[in-house]
C-alpha cells in the first residue's frame, strides 16, 4: 500500500516536471525550397528547443553539386520575407560573425547529398525563423530556405509590463498586459495598462526582441525590407494623454511574425523616447 503511494507521487512528480518543460520545449521545421534561379534543391530543417539542452538543429539537403562545400545559417525572417533576412544572432547586442551565429556548413557527397546538425546550450528565440542554403559559386547567393515554423503557425501569446532597469521613480508604478493573438485574418493586440502619471506622455509599439535582450532591441517592421522608423510600417499604439490608465483592443489585417516579441512603452520627452516598461509576448499554448 505505501509502496503504491510512492509510485503514484513519484508519477504525478515526473508529469508535472515533464509538463512545465513541454511547455518552453518545442520542435519545429519545414521543407528546402529554392530560390528563383535555382532548382532542384530539396530536403527538410528541424529544430528542436528544449528548457533542459538548449537548442537542436538538423538540416538534410539534396540536389547540390556533388563535392562542393556550402555555407548553411540561420536566419532571423521567413523565408518569404525579405528572402529570410539577415543571420539569428545569439546576442544581438554582440558582433555579427560564426561565434555569435548557428552557422551549419555542409559538403555534398558524389551525389549531391549533404546533411549537419549542431547541438547549442543556447536556447533559440523565435526569431530564429529560418535556415538558408547558400551558393558558394555565386559569392553566397542565397540558394534554397527552409521555414522553422511550429506546426501551430496561429498563436495567442501574452506577457505583463515590467519597468526597464533604467526607469525610476512614478515609472516604476507602470503595470498591466500586453496580448497578441493571430489568426488568417491578421493579428488582434489587447493592451491593459495603469499606473500612468496624467502628467506624462507616453508612446507604445512593439518591439523586436524579448525584454530582458537589448531591452525590446529596435521596433518591429510590418515590412522588414522597408525604411524602419515609420509609423505606417510598425505596429505603434496611442496612449492617452492625463490617464492613469488604458486600455486597447485592436486587430490589424497583418499576420505577427515570431519576432513581435514584445511591447514597449515609451516615455515622450524632450530629445528622447526612453524605454520605461515592457512585456514579454510569450506564446501561451503548450502544443505546437
Ligand atoms: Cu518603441
Amino acid at each position: 500500500m505505501q509502496r503504491l503511494a510512492l509510485v503514484s507521487v513519484l508519477i504525478l512528480w515526473g508529469s508535472v516536471v515533464f509538463a512545465s518543460e513541454k511547455k518552453n520545449s518545442y520542435e519545429a521545421g519545414g521543407t528546402f525550397a529554392p530560390f528563383a534561379n535555382y532548382r532542384g534543391i530539396k530536403g527538410e530543417a528541424r529544430i528542436i528547443r528544449t528548457t533542459a539542452k538548449g537548442t537542436i538543429i538538423s538540416v538534410k539537403v539534396s540536389g547540390l553539386k556533388g563535392g562542393l562545400s556550402y555555407p548553411v545559417h540561420v536566419h532571423a525572417l521567413p523565408c518569404a520575407v525579405n528572402q529570410a533576412g539577415g543571420h539569428y544572432q545569439l546576442d544581438p547586442s554582440a558582433k555579427t560573425g560564426e561565434a555569435n551565429e548557428i552557422w551549419l556548413g555542409f559538403t555534398a557527397d558524389k551525389k549531391g547529398h549533404a546533411h549537419s546538425k549542431r547541438t547549442l546550450s543556447h536556447l533559440a528565440r523565435p526569431d530564429a525563423q529560418s535556415i538558408c542554403v547558400h551558393d558558394p559559386e555565386a559569392n553566397g547567393a542565397k540558394m534554397a530556405c527552409a521555414d522553422l515554423f511550429p506546426k501551430n503557425k496561429f498563436a495567442s501569446y501574452e506577457g505583463n509590463f515590467a519597468p526597464f532597469a533604467k526607469a525610476k521613480g512614478a515609472d516604476l508604478h507602470i503595470s498591466g498586459t500586453a496580448q497578441m493573438v493571430t489568426s488568417s485574418q491578421g493579428t488582434q493586440f489587447k493592451l491593459v495598462v495603469s499606473g500612468l502619471s496624467p502628467s506624462e506622455q507616453y508612446v507604445s509599439h512593439v518591439h523586436l526582441f524579448p525584454c530582458s535582450v537589448t531591452e525590446a532591441g529596435g521596433h518591429y517592421e510590418l515590412d522588414p525590407s522597408l525604411k524602419a522608423g515609420e509609423e505606417k510600417n510598425e505596429i505603434w499604439f496611442t496612449i492617452p494623454a492625463n490617464q492613469t490608465s488604458f486600455k486597447t483592443d485592436i486587430t490589424i489585417p497583418h499576420i505577427a511574425r515570431a519576432d513581435a516579441q514584445s511591447v514597449v512603452i515609451h516615455q515622450m520627452v524632450d530629445g528622447g523616447m526612453p524605454k520605461l516598461s515592457c512585456a514579454d509576448l510569450l506564446r501561451t499554448d503548450s502544443s505546437r
